[in-house]
């Protein structure tokens, strides 16, 4: 039997908890072989919450499943940790404008970057979920000066299968015959999901589709916003089983590798390529071997599309500056 796996996740009890937990604890994201142990933090206020969760993981009787942690502590949820799931995050309220969200979850991920740099394992993967994602993962990735940068990442991968989704409808095909998919930049409404590059078979889907007005008009703000349309249609409630089965495929192309001749959007910390300058955490296609994830470099982009992406990052920039 291999050595358990330490998955820290926060905002545990929130509505992606509930989706996400159960599918780990059965083995969904790092395989039926691996054991693991769940470090479960939230708020003092939800600690209440964690009863009813932790029976029904019992009452799951996971095989896997070594041992359960609920708490508050932040040293105790992150302490040897081996992955982190980073989803809880301050709710906008009503009458909240996104720059107040910004201010109020600044603090709570400089917090979660020095207790992460201090107590959870030097190799440790982060990926946060909380919005704003990227500039949480900027800022947690900013107070963790002994983690390699590499180590962080966030999350884009439900707009990445949105899009897959909606091409996959459009053309008839399953999701799996798409390849090459990228939805660029912000995990906001200034993404860019674009369909430029990917292929079914050995055939470019825009030429397939030979319908730019779909892709300009339908395509791109559907997949942009997805998420107004779920909460929408879900009564008040926001993505949280899509969102959950998006982590999974996250950590498990990070951990065991994108399919061949294929690649995934993560929001990682740029290197400076295709003009989005270094630091910022930015959604860029990526494939994964080993663990090790790598930006795609080199694809051909048009003026246009250049600009999408410009847009994207300057909206960084400005939710970095409503934090400093
Ligand atoms: P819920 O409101 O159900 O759960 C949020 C959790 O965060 C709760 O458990 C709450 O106690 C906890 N929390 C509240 N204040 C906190 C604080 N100050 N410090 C730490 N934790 C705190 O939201 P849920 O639907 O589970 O969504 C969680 C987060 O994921 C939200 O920020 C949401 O916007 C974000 N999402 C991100 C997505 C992405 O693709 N990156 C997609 C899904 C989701 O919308």
């Amino acid at each position: 039997m291999k050595p358990p796996i330490r998955i820290a996740i926060t905002g545990a009890t929130g509505q992606i908890g509930y989706s996400l937990l159960y599918r780990i604890a059965a083995g969904d994201m790092l395989g039926h072989d691996q054991p693991i142990i769940l470090q479960l933090h939230d708020i003092t206020e939800a600690q209440h919450f964690f009863k009813g969760i932790v029976m029904e993981l019992n009452d799951c009787a996971f095989p896997l499943l070594k041992q359960v942690i609920t708490t508050d502590d932040l040293d105790i949820a992150f302490g040897d940790a081996d992955i982190a799931l980073l989803v809880g995050a301050r709710p906008r309220g009503e009458n909240m404008e996104r720059k107040d969200l910004l201010a109020a979850n600044g603090p709570i991920f400089v917090r979660q970057g020095k207790v992460l740099n201090s107590v959870a394992m030097k190799n440790i993967k982060i990926l946060v979920v909380g919005n704003p994602a990227n500039t949480n993962a900027w800022i947690t990735l900013n107070n963790a000066p002994d983690l390699d940068p590499r180590n962080f990442s966030a999350m884009l991968r439900l707009d990445h299968n949105r899009a897959l989704s909606q091409v996959a409808q459009k053309i008839n095909a399953s999701v799996s015959e798409i390849k090459k998919m990228i939805v660029w930049g912000n995990h906001s409404n200034t993404q860019f999901p674009d369909l430029s590059h990917a292929m079914i078979k050995d055939q470019k889907i825009v030429s397939l589709i030979n319908d730019s007005n779909w892709v300009e008009n339908n395509f791109i703000p559907t997949v942009q916003n997805r998420g107004a349309a779920i909460i929408e249609a879900r009564q008040g409630k926001s993505s949280a089983a899509s969102a959950a089965n998006a982590i999974i495929n996250h950590m498990q192309d990070w951990i065991f590798g994108t399919k061949e001749n294929d690649w995934v959007s993560m929001g990682v910390v740029s290197t400076g390529c295709y003009d989005i300058p270094s630091g910022v955490i930015y959604s860029f296609p990526v494939t994964c071997i080993n663990g090790q994830y790598k930006i795609v470099e080199g694809l051909e982009i048009n003026p246009s599309n250049y600009q999408r992406m410009q847009k994207s990052y300057q909206e960084l920039i400005t939710e970095q500056t409503v934090i400093q």
